[in-house]
């Protein structure tokens, strides 16, 4: 349990990093900061890739590994309604069925090709969850989440369309729990479609304006592909291996990691390196690129440091790993296949 572990990126403040100084000079003094594990709410547009699924694998295997405590599961997409069930039967494979969980509710923002998620999410005989396709708004629980936690300590990972977060800092309760409480903005993205498609372009450059706390960007994964060496030997009730396997042929070929790489640029930042010095902009196209030569002290560029191989490995692994406290009935059951 390294102190580095539970500092991603940077100290969040003075005072803290004077605890955690002392704590590392000397061991017998009790450093606060350590005993608690970075909290992370996580928002995705489960249903129209796989990386997704996956990405909520590793966040789950981080969490049993007391590396990460999830508060809850953000659904943004609004023109599927069976991510949210998704998210659900993959929380409660993992043992965490009662996290919350958020939904967009309008129909505006949102891919509505669906490979997976209405098979997963209508069947909660094999997978043992009990949310289908309806959940309360996203608003609501966000700020119900927020207004629980310490001061500038909640991390939020977008690996979607991140539109939920302007509907967030519209609403004024909700724009002051952000500044109160959220530490950083960590976002799969530039290029064109998590900030561009399906409905987002109306909201990307009110939020990269209102957006008021540190946001970090990991733009890789393509070349990095997963789900295909151990994630098809787990049992066939896991619902992220059954994400993979209807996921056109990501679970024999694999598929591109985006978004299980933006969960570890947060939670293992030894593997990446960051770009301090320049600012996540949308051009006159609607591309949202990353530009050196201007600076915005808040924003930040992440990408990894090490082969596609070494992290293709690393995510491999913790896709497969088995629940700690599996939540699904059968899960221990191996594959056949
Ligand atoms: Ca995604």
């Amino acid at each position: 349990m390294s102190i580095r572990k539970y500092i991603p990126y940077s100290c969040p403040s003075p005072i803290l990093a004077m605890a955690l100084l002392i704590g590392g000079l000397f061991p017998a003094i009790p450093a606060f900061a350590t005993t608690e594990p970075p909290a992370v709410i996580f928002d995705t547009d489960m249903g129209s890739d796989c990386d997704d699924a996956g990405a909520m694998a590793v966040l789950h295997a981080l969490a049993d590994a007391g590396e990460v405590r999830i508060l809850g599961v953000i659904f943004s997409s609004g023109r599927n309604r069976y991510g949210v069930g998704t998210c659900d039967a993959i929380n409660t494979w993992y043992g965490r069925g009662d996290l919350p969980l958020g939904q967009y509710k309008g129909t505006d923002v949102g891919d509505p090709r669906d490979h997976y998620t209405k098979r997963i999410a209508t069947d909660t005989k094999l997978f043992g969850h009990d949310i289908v396709n309806e959940a309360p708004d996203l608003v609501e629980v966000y700020k119900k989440i927020l207004q629980d936690r310490p001061d500038h300590s909640v991390t939020i990972i977008t690996v979607g369309h991140p539109h939920g977060l302007v509907h967030l800092m519209r609403d004024p309760r909700g724009a002051d729990l952000v500044r109160a409480k959220v530490d950083r903005w960590v976002a799969m993205g530039t290029g064109g479609w998590n900030f561009q498609a399906v409905g987002m372009s109306a909201y990307c450059e009110e939020l990269l304006k209102k957006w008021p706390t540190p946001f970090y960007m990991s733009p890789s994964g393509k070349k990095v592909k997963t789900g295909n060496r151990l994630l098809p030997k787990t049992p066939k009730n896991n619902p992220v291996r059954e994400a993979y396997r209807l996921w056109k042929t990501a679970l024999t070929d694999g598929r591109s990691s985006w978004d299980q790489i933006a969960v570890l640029s947060f939670l293992r930042p030894e593997l990446f390196k960051i770009e301090h010095h320049g600012r996540i902009e949308r051009k006159a196209d609607g591309e949202v690129v990353w530009n050196a030569k201007i600076d915005n002290p808040k924003h930040h560029l992440v990408t990894p440091k090490i082969s596609t191989k070494e992290m293709s490995n690393i995510i491999e692994e913790l896709m497969s790993r088995p629940p700690k406290t599996p939540g699904s009935p059968g899960s221990s059951s191996p594959s056949k296949e």
